[in-house]
């Protein structure tokens, strides 16, 4: 058990066997983040902006080798394969801690161990967690003071009772007696090992210094690590966003949504509505934690405390309260910069300018062969900069869930939305969600689906079948009617010729406002052999422009289509093998004789 009174006996035998020259605990100061900003600057490692343009704000540029999370280096350390499940990497947890034993010995060597104290989930709620990350980073620590709430406090939290998850952390890249550093120390891919051992609920990361494979509260304690807390405690942890959304009476209700990424999560959570008087606020973009209240109905908060989104196609037009968030205050990974050091990525406003300086330091001119900012390019920003940021976001409690949206990008068959029949069709429409393969991933697999369901596919630390398996013990905790509906929204429908159907950003709120009706009850829907879907009357398409014959694409359901569908995920099913809990099996039935 790792608590406040074996903390520092855990720190010392981790500095042991990492051996950095010294130890600092962060406290989480407005003043540390400024010195340790300034400290990256000194040494190349950060580049402070333009400080009119963007003010408090710096860029950083990763080495060409760790520009994303590797989900080929993530594993999953537990006893039995088969609690890891097909869709994860199975290690040995006795056998790979021998290996990265050996790894992370003299690991920070020349360097300073850092430690973070960090908690995921506001102060008081009752799922937040502690989380203690001990890293060489210092891009790392920089970046989990805006993505998490990080210092002493936590440590006082942690002093009165409860556990922490440890998070160890190293670059793998030992300074030897003289030894210059280089601007993004890393280690080579065959070397780089994100491990969770859920039993023991503890992380160990080596070798990257990038995004989810580094910042530990994120993706491996918010998401694998917290999948496995929340299967065993009753409660869940979902890659979503949740947003609040008001019609012009001022009434309002809470939703969560679950797509993969590159699917548009942060532009719905912050989405400007083009339907007068009808708002949308954010209370996060990522992750939700969601829990049964005590009047039986979900209620979800968001752990984290920063949004760390991708940058490249982020613009005024598509995300315009993204850009006055990072207006400011932010730290840019692998963008480009202009000649008077702003930042510019491929999609952002305004013409392309004459010349830039490419993520890798190269001169770059609009003729130039590659893109200027990398493709993940990240932002990384405090979640309190977000102008339509809900002011119950914090609220320990959380915020009571009346809909779930599932979606992924399918150009073809699945309509604009449809809505479940009941808590186990929508939890069989989330097992299926997904994504197109498209002409855009080299692949020979081109139409095909590549299913992620409830986009958890690289995030659930055990197995795919047990979780979907909570999902539906779940919704027997409590009354159908407390349960949240689920819908399944499609906004990358596509016509014969290629062109989208759908608009897609503002004016996915004329969506919004049907699911919002929906909740309260105020309109009917036509039941289908895929679901409830909206009479055409219902849609509010005023001032809309589409192609002709769009709405109807965009509402059809096609029995041999969805005929091939159920065939494909019955395949699925079976590559998954025979966890898929049953009652999927039935609502897959239940599918295929509707289309009959
Ligand atoms: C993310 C992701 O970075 O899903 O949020 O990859
Ligand atoms: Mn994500």
């Amino acid at each position: 058990m790792y608590t406040f009174h074996t903390l520092t006996a855990w720190i010392e035998e981790m500095r042991l066997l990492c051996t950095p020259d010294k130890v600092v605990w962060c406290t989480g100061s407005e003043e540390e983040y400024q010195a340790f900003l300034q400290l990256m600057v000194s040494e190349g490692k950060a580049k402070p902006l333009n400080p009119i343009k963007r003010p408090g704000s710096y860029a950083f540029f990763s080495d060409p080798s760790d520009v994303a999370r590797t989900e080929n280096r993530t594993f999953i350390a537990c006893q039995n394969p088969d609690d890891a499940g097909p869709t994860n990497n199975w290690v040995d947890p006795d056998e790979i801690k021998k290996t990265l034993k050996a790894s992370f010995r003299g690991s920070m060597k020349g360097r300073t161990m850092y430690v973070i104290p960090f908690m995921m989930g506001p102060l008081g709620a009752p799922v937040s967690k502690i989380g203690i990350q001990l890293t060489d980073s210092l891009y790392v620590v920089v970046n989990m003071r805006l993505m998490t709430r990080m210092g002493s406090h936590v440590l006082k939290a942690l002093e009165k009772g409860g556990e922490f998850v440890p998070c160890l952390h190293s670059v793998g890249y030992p300074l030897e007696k003289g030894q210059k550093d280089l601007p993004w120390p890393c280690a080579p891919i065959e070397k780089k090992y994100i491990v969770h051992f859920p039993e023991e609920r503890m992380i160990w990361s080596y070798g990257s210094g990038y995004g989810g494979n580094a910042l530990l509260g994120k993706k491996c304690l918010a998401l694998r690590i917290a999948s496995v807390l929340a299967r065993d405690e009753g409660w869940m942890a979902e890659h979503m966003l949740i947003l609040k959304l008001t019609d012009p009476n001022g009434k309002y209700r809470y939703i969560l949504g679950a797509f993969p990424s590159a699917c548009g999560k942060t532009n719905l959570a912050m989405l400007v509505p083009t339907l007068p008087g009808w708002t949308v606020e954010t209370l996060g973009d990522d992750i939700a934690w969601i829990r049964l209240g005590k009047d039986g109905r979900l209620y979800a908060i968001n752990p984290e405390y920063g949004f760390f989104g991708v940058a490249k196609g982020t613009s005024f037009q598509s995300n315009p309260n993204a850009m006055h968030a990072i207006s400011k205050n932010t730290l840019f990974t692998n963008v480009a910069l202009t000649d008077d050091l702003d930042v510019w990525w491929e999609g952002i406003d305004g013409p392309i300018p004459a010349h830039l300086t490419d993520w890798q330091g190269q001169s770059w001119t609009p003729q130039s062969s590659t893109p200027a900012a990398h493709p993940n390019s990240r932002f990384t920003v405090s979640t309190k900069q977000c102008p339509v940021l809900a002011k119950e976001w914090e609220n320990p409690e959380g915020v009571p869930i009346s809909a779930i949206l599932v979606g992924g990008r399918r150009p073809t068959t699945i309509p604009l939305v449809h809505e479940s029949f009941s808590w186990a069709h929508g939890v069989f429409m989330g097992s299926t969600v997904g994504s197109e393969i498209t002409a855009a991933s080299i692949s020979n697999n081109i139409g095909q689906v590549r299913r992620d369901p409830f986009a958890m596919l690289p995030f659930i630390g055990y197995h795919v079948g047990d979780y979907l398996k909570h999902w539906l013990d779940m919704g027997k905790k409590t009354s159908p009617e407390k349960l949240p509906r689920i819908f399944y929204v499609n906004w990358f429908r596509k016509d014969d010729q290629g062109h989208f159907l759908w608009p897609g950003f503002g004016e996915n709120s004329r969506v919004l406002k049907w699911i919002f009706e929906r909740c309260e009850g105020n309109v009917q829907a036509k039941k289908t052999p895929i679901g409830y879907m909206p009479y055409l009357k219902d849609l509010d398409t005023d001032g809309l422009v589409l192609e002709k014959g769009a709405l109807k694409t965009l509402t059809d359901v096609h029995s041999d289509v969805w005929t091939q569908e159920a065939k494909d995920i019955r395949q699925y099913y079976e590559k998954l093998g025979p966890k898929i809990p049953h009652e999927l099996y039935e609502e897959l039935d239940g599918l295929s004789s509707r289309l009959k």
